[in-house]
């Protein structure tokens, strides 16, 4: 990371009680709070040279150092004041967007970044690391339960290849970057596991299933994916991705990304703007112009537009909600420079103000109302009358966990995957042995807001491809990011014999895998949901605080709701793209459209008017199709060479498109040539290794999706009969309201994968009825309300 000032590292934990207005830097919060006088001394702010022997070329971490054989270069390189974008032939964009960051590259710079590029060459890194990997992966065969072993030669049993890259696997990949750009300063931004191949990797996973690998068996190579810029010497800034081959220590594939592109960014930038602002005079000039009560602090939270706001810091609390006073700002940085280079005014009006700006008064937080959350700032406290329920499993969870992937649960099977950009995924799912799917995952969502005013037609966030699941270069451990757990969801099936009185019944167990991406003031809970039935559920649910802006006194908008005095709630869609590998029994699938029509009275055909008739459409070239709830349109994945002998149709497994409204945006606005996949309910796609991002491998200020689910539809594929990727997209039109603040009640949204004609019965048939012993009748041994219970001798001789 780049160096930072040294009076500014040294503020960097100042609260303060000073009476003038402060402000924010770090990652914001009361805690980053301090004057900003004395970061303006010019001493202050030049980089010193570096005195250690090594110096980090990276974001931290060990593996990023490299020796400090020339303190001038060393500083050179740390140095705040950014290096000019990659290689372009035209303007190009940086930083947060707006005209303000374009910048074209000199003929010089073009030519020296072609230079650079054409300078890598395929390279092994230090054999020592890879060396030591290679014997622990040799001692591995002993306790690695999936293989069967051949004595007596075991040979490196690698890890699977859907298993996280561990810590060590991650170095060897970095030292082979490193390697390959010998004195070059590389900045690391990710480094993650590449799946391999499907008609590498399937093979492997067939084998697996069933039952055939040896430890002699080939197995997939270990395969990283290193995304970095590199910095040369006359500063021009590439983006690259290279995939190294862990257990060769050799790079298989390198790639300069295009300079229209943008990678996702990291936690360190979100800082380069926080500091830019809080060294800002301009900002302080701006911040003056208004007049921000005595221990109130500014806020600046970076995220795709640098937001302002101001903390009532008078009662202490760090957790104080600062989003109740939103500031009219938003500043611009350069990315290069990273020196704010202007700070857009926002509206403030109503209805009756129009596109105007300038309506507010200088006592722009005077109309605002505390807001707070946290259970001790709350007015009233906590509501005192709950009671404790506790879920408990005696005999610990039904599933388990093998080699930190492989998830075993009744009789589902699959791995679970985790990338920083769609979190957890789920990959080669069976059911008793059966295949159901290759691989599922949240792939993409886009929240664009719909207010008019400028900059808003700018606001549009990209949850995943923007920042996804939080990258910040640097190679540690994280625990607990994927959570599993069992839960009861109500009554499964049900059955009284009317004659007997007998009722069988049983319970609703679910497998959930959820995992939660907070972004700044929102945050989404994604959770894939296994059942007993057969059934797989993707859920999202958006919670957290809705993003505000400030609104003049007494006025109202048709660009939000007021959801409490002083804050507008803008309208904004969520939609969300859920990307589908079917493996119905086998690779070779098609999606069939399925709808219910009304038939016409006829004498032949529906004499009484009564019969209704099922139309099926094979989607037979890639494209995108929408829902159509009035004709109760599913869509069925089937495996049109092998039938149920029960029905005689192919076996599959359907989904219901969400009637859910697309995107809003006017065509050709920038908010829908950014979100093409938002233009339809469900997309039908062959199936293309690394095609996994809906919008586009790089959305971060996009100007259009490129590469996304829309460019592969127009590839125009034949898709039946063969190995196809179905995307549903869907969301929801957010028109906030007032109980959505301060913090927003989860808004749940499922989408349900149900076995169709796949099974030959309910297969949940065999799910126990038992009744649970630990649960207990409402005051089972008092008189006074147990008289009334509903429950009260009216069970079933099997109760729940
Ligand atoms: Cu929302």
């Amino acid at each position: 990371m780049a160096a930072v000032p040294h009076s500014i590292a040294e503020s960097g934990r100042r609260s303060s009680s000073s009476h003038r207005a402060n402000l924010s830097h770090g990652r914001g919060g009361a805690g980053n709070i301090g004057t900003a006088e004395s970061d303006l001394d010019p001493i202050s702010l030049e980089t010193p040279t570096i005195k250690s022997e090594v110096y980090t070329t990276g974001r931290g971490g060990s593996g990023n150092m490299t020796k400090n054989n020339d303190p001038e270069a060393a500083r050179r390189a740390q140095d705040v004041v950014g290096n000019p974008r990659r290689e372009s032939t035209s303007s190009s964009h940086v930083g947060r967007g707006g005209a303000a960051n374009v910048f074209k590259p000199s003929a010089d710079e073009i030519e020296a970044a072609k230079r650079e590029n054409a300078k890598w060459e395929s390279a092994i890194a230090d054999e020592e690391p890879r060396q030591k990997y290679m014997e622990q992966c040799r001692e591995g065969w002993e306790r690695n339960i999936n293989v069967l072993l051949l004595l007596p030669l075991p040979h490196p049993i690698l890890p699977h290849p859907l298993e996280q890259l561990s810590i060590t696997e991650s170095h060897i990949a970095r030292d082979v970057v490193l390697k390959a750009y010998n004195k070059s300063v590389i900045d690391f931004r990710t480094i993650s596991l590449e799946e391999p191949a499907k008609s590498i990797l399937k093979p492997f996973l067939d084998a697996e299933n069933a039952g055939t690998l040896r430890s002699n068996s080939p197995r997939p190579p270990r395969l990283a994916r290193v995304a970095y810029d590199v910095a040369s010497e006359n500063k021009v800034f590439q983006f690259f991705e290279t995939v190294v081959d862990v257990g060769a220590g050799e790079i298989v594939s390198q790639e300069l990304i295009d300079s229209k592109h943008h990678a996702p960014l990291t936690m360190a930038e979100f800082d380069h703007l926080v500091k830019a602002v809080w060294e800002s005079q301009l900002f302080k000039d701006t911040i003056a112009e208004f007049n921000i009560p005595e221990g109130f602090e500014v806020v600046v939270e970076p995220l795709f537009q640098g937001l302002c706001f101001a903390q009532d810091t008078r009662n202490g609390n760090p957790d104080s909600n600062f989003y109740a006073y939103p500031l009219p700002l938003i500043p611009i940085m350069d990315a290069r420079t990273r020196q704010l280079v202007r700070i857009d005014r926002l509206a403030t009006g109503g209805y009756e103000d129009g596109l105007t700006k300038g309506t507010n008064s200088k006592d722009i937080i005077g109309q605002c109302k505390t807001s707070e959350y946290v259970p001790e700032l709350l007015e009233n406290g906590t509501r005192k009358d709950l009671k404790p329920l506790n879920v408990v499993q005696p005999d610990g969870p039904s599933f388990t966990i093998t080699d930190e992937s492989l998830v075993e649960w009744q009789k589902w099977r699959f791995r679970v995957g985790f990338n920083f950009r769609e979190g957890a995924t789920v990959h080669d799912v069976h059911y008793d042995g059966r295949s159901v799917m290759y691989r599922l995952s949240v792939s993409e969502m886009t929240v664009p807001y719909a207010d008019a005013r400028d900059p808003f037609q700018r606001k549009q966030a990209f949850d995943f491809g923007d920042g996804g699941a939080a990258a910040d270069g640097s190679v540690t451990s994280s625990k607990n990011v994927v959570c599993l757990h069992e839960q009861d969801n109500g009554i499964a099936w049900k059955h009284s014999n009317w004659r007997t009185g007998r009722a069988v019944v049983t319970r609703h167990r679910e497998l959930v895998i959820q995992f939660i991406i907070t972004l700044a003031n929102y945050e989404y809970i994604f959770a894939y949901k296994f059942d007993q039935a057969g059934g797989i559920i993707v859920e999202t649910r958006a919670t957290g605080i809705v993003s505000v802006v400030n609104i003049d006194a007494g006025k109202t908008s048709p660009y939000g709701n007021v959801v409490s005095p002083g804050a507008l709630a803008q309208n904004h869609q969520h939609v969300f793209a859920v990307r589908v590998d079917p493996a119905i029994d086998g690779s070779n699938n098609t999606a069939i459209i399925e709808e219910s029509h009304p038939v016409p009275f006829s004498p032949e055909r529906n004499p009484a008017g009564n019969f209704y008739e099922i139309i099926q459409t094979p989607i037979k070239k890639s494209q995108g199709v929408d829902a159509a709830p009035m004709n109760n349109r599913i869509v069925r994945i089937v495996n049109p060479n092998i039938r149920n002998p029960i029905s005689g149709k192919p076996v599959g497994y359907k989904f219901t498109p969400p009637a859910t409204q697309k995107l809003l945006a006017q065509p050709g606005s920038i908010q829908a040539r950014r979100a093409q996949f938002a233009q339809h309910h469900v997309w039908v796609t062959k199936y293309k290794d690394r095609e996994f991002f809906a919008g586009g491998r790089y959305t971060l200020q996009s100007q259009d999706e490129v590469d996304g689910v829309s460019d592969a539809a127009k590839r125009c594929d034949d898709v039946e009969n063969t190995d196809i990727v179905l995307w549903s997209c869907f969301g929801l039109t957010h028109n906030p309201r007032v109980e959505d603040w301060p913090v927003m009640p989860a808004d749940i949204f499922q989408l349900h994968f149900k076995p169709a004609d796949f099974f030959t019965a309910n297969p949940s048939i065999d799910v126990p009825s038992n009744h649970n012993l630990a649960s207990a009748l409402v005051n089972q041994n008092k008189t006074a309300t147990a008289s009334s219970s509903c429950c009260r001798d009216s069970a079933p001789k099997e109760k729940l």
